[in-house]
């Protein structure tokens, strides 16, 4: 047998606790032998398979398993001086069409999935230099009158490069 635990969770969940102690549950690796980084997003939050990866290649994968919003990942250094700005420029974007372009303010991003439908699945390999990177989602949703950035409710998250 040789499935990662990521694999016997979805095939066998029954089995993962006979097994997770032992040499049979390896790390999960994505094509390539490149380390996977699964995001699933909710509304409105991210879950990550990790958020510690080796530098190199790194294959992400993003889950959207809303009923009701796109959304997106995007993978960028950590430092980004232009950041505040975008989300006040996206707060102050009336919805429908005049949203704010993120290549216009996120300096060197890595890879993207951006605005996946609702149910859909998409994936992106991506080559990381060590040091912190972020992992986003900047759809803007209108809540009572007011568009509201994903990346507000909390949708981002530090990604470790070692
Ligand atoms: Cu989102």
């Amino acid at each position: 047998m040789n499935l990662c635990r990521r694999e016997l969770l979805l095939r066998m969940p029954g089995l993962v606790a006979l097994f997770a102690a032992g040499d049979l549950v390896a790390a999960c690796a994505g094509p390539g032998g490149a380390p996977s980084v699964d995001a699933v997003a909710n509304d409105f939050s991210f879950q990550f398979s990790r958020t510690n990866v080796p530098a190199g290649k790194v294959h992400f994968t993003l889950k959207n398993n809303s009923k009701t919003y796109k959304h997106e990942l995007w993978v960028y250094p950590q430092n980004q001086p232009k950041l505040k700005d975008m989300l006040a420029a996206k707060d102050a974007s009336t919805s429908g069409g005049s949203d704010v372009s993120e290549e216009d303010y996120l300096q060197g991003v890595v890879g993207k999935v951006e605005d996946l439908d609702p149910g859909k699945t998409a994936s992106f390999d991506a080559t990381l230099a060590s040091g912190p990177y972020e992992m986003a989602c900047f759809v803007v949703t209108t809540m009572v009158g007011k568009p509201m950035v994903h990346y507000e409710m909390g949708m981002h998250a530090i990604l470790t490069v070692q």
